[in-house]
């Protein structure tokens, strides 16, 4: 099945996992995409109450075109469900997010969230991760000092670009610089290391935070975090 038709399965047998009166955190991306407009769907037929909490101005923009409630995280007390996709995904349900470039929001609203529910097609799934350079969020100043550092670490950097010329910039104004990490063994090792480097804002590992990926297959599959 082609991969446009997974991520619309899978978006709407996500919708399963939500109930009226929820709070629910909105991914970015084109399978999240198609989660938020099932779920604006459903809220209009069943008249539900649901909040949503937007990961990027790209989502947001999408969800009240579409006549959904979004709220700032600020503004709601929890995050009952957040539905988001991935760019890869090992069989524990780690996984590496930010090719859209929205890793720090989304790791935000994830974190904050009571349950994280993943959308893919099957092309995501991998036995470990490391086939998808790892985005890597760093702000403008002293960002080509970060990147020297991810040389030296081995890791054959490179800033994502919006066209020819100009580094692409999140919505928070900083550059994203994408990681060749197939050659690291531990992962959990090398998420610390960058976190600790100064300048560095966050990373696309996302470890041990999404508790279901739902696989947009004929049938469904369900992955369940262990
Ligand atoms: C987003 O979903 C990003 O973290 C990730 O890059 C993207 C996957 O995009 P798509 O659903 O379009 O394949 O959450």
């Amino acid at each position: 099945m082609d991969q446009d038709r997974q991520k619309k399965n899978a978006a709407r047998a996500a919708l399963n996992e939500v109930q009226d009166g929820m709070v629910v955190g909105l991914g970015t991306g084109s399978t999240a995409a198609y989660f938020i407009q099932a779920l604006s769907n459903r809220v209009h037929e069943e008249n539900w109450r649901i909040e949503t909490v937007a990961t990027s101005k790209e989502s947001a923009e999408l969800a009240r075109s579409l006549g959904l409630i979004v709220k700032d995280i600020d503004e709601v007390s929890a995050i009952d469900l957040t539905v988001d996709g991935a760019d890869e995904v090992d069989p524990k349900l780690n996984g590496i997010k930010g090719g859209g470039a929205a890793l720090l929001f989304e790791k935000v609203v994830a974190l904050r969230s009571k349950k994280n529910v993943w959308l893919i097609d099957e092309s995501k799934l991998s036995p470990r991760l490391g086939a998808f350079l790892l985005p890597v969020e760093v702000i403008e100043f002293g960002a080509q000092q970060v990147y020297r550092t991810f040389v030296h670490m081995g890791l054959h950097p490179r800033f994502r670009m919006q066209n020819e010329r100009d580094r692409k910039k999140t919505d928070s104004g900083h550059n994203i610089i994408d990681l060749d990490i197939s050659a690291v063994a531990d992962l959990s090792q090398l998420a610390e290391q960058l976190k600790s480097i100064t300048g560095v804002v966050e990373h696309g590992l996302f470890l041990g935070i999404c508790d279901k990926a739902i696989i947009g297959s004929d049938p469904i599959k369900e992955i369940e975090r262990p």
